[in-house]
């Protein structure tokens, strides 16, 4: 295995606008992340709030898709997710100070999975300027049969495409004039548990869903903004206020 060093690392993430970083997390660290994340479905989502829990059938508690916030839901994820083993990367990569801004889990789950609709994450993020970066860590083996990231290599430095509603839960909004030129030229990420993918806001990115018939698609997904980056706070809560109540109104949440 090859082992990047902290300036491949921050070139390979400037020039194509992501990078991945494989074992991040040893076996070890891995079955912890599981074990403790096994527990939260189990224990605390039936106590979250509907807007931080997504399902692709809410009458299915085993099609759970999404979670929102977790660190401010669970001390060990909390602990995570400030960790200087995560913060560092993100500090690396941003070249400046980071803030926290939110810690999600994604499943697709076998067979019903729904497909990532192509985003730029700094379209949802709203940000002045526009510098932020997720980090996501492969939880499952992952590769095209069951929905693996598919980047597009140098997107980060040609701006912010138009976008508009989907009907993907937890997904709301993608690229709006999506064409063959650019699924042309997405490279599709395979990933094994604990590989870290780190993207920059800009980059344009989605996933097809989980067509295998027995294989989950876990990861976690870590935001961090620059800490300079300042964020329209009035223009997002009424987004998500609306995006909350249309949901609630569709039967959705
Ligand atoms: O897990 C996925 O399918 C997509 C995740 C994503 O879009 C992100 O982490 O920004």
């Amino acid at each position: 295995m090859t082992i990047l060093t902290p300036t491949q690392i921050k070139e390979s993430f400037d020039r194509d606008g992501y990078v991945v970083i494989p074992s991040f997390l040893n076996p070890l660290q891995v079955a912890q992340v599981q074990s403790r994340m096994d527990e939260f479905v189990r224990e605390v989502v039936p106590y979250l709030p509907a807007k931080h829990k997504f399902y692709e059938d809410k009458d299915r508690p085993e099609t759970l898709k999404q979670l929102q916030d977790l660190s401010n839901h669970d001390p060990f994820f909390g602990r995570m997710f400030f960790s200087e083993q995560f913060v560092g990367v993100a500090e690396l990569l941003l070249g400046s100070a980071v803030q926290g801004a939110n810690l999600q889990w994604f499943n697709k789950p076998a067979k019903i999975g729904s497909p990532t609709p192509p985003h730029q994450d700094g379209y949802y993020f709203m940000l002045e300027p526009n510098e932020a970066v997720t980090m996501w860590l492969a939880l499952d083996e992952v590769d095209e049969a069951n929905g693996c990231v598919r980047y597009i290599p140098g997107s980060h430095r040609k701006g912010i495409r138009s976008h508009a509603r989907t009907t993907t839960l937890g997904f709301s909004q993608g690229i709006s004039d999506y064409a063959d030129a650019d699924y042309a030229a997405e490279v599709p990420i395979h990933a094994k548990p604990g590989d870290l993918l780190v993207h920059h806001s800009l980059t344009i990115h989605r996933a097809d869903g989980n067509t295998s018939s027995d294989r989950s698609r876990r990861a976690l997904g870590f935001v961090y903004y620059a800490r300079h980056a300042r964020e329209d706070f009035d223009r997002k809560a009424a987004y998500q206020k609306s995006l909350t109540r249309e949901l609630a109104e569709a039967g959705k949440l």
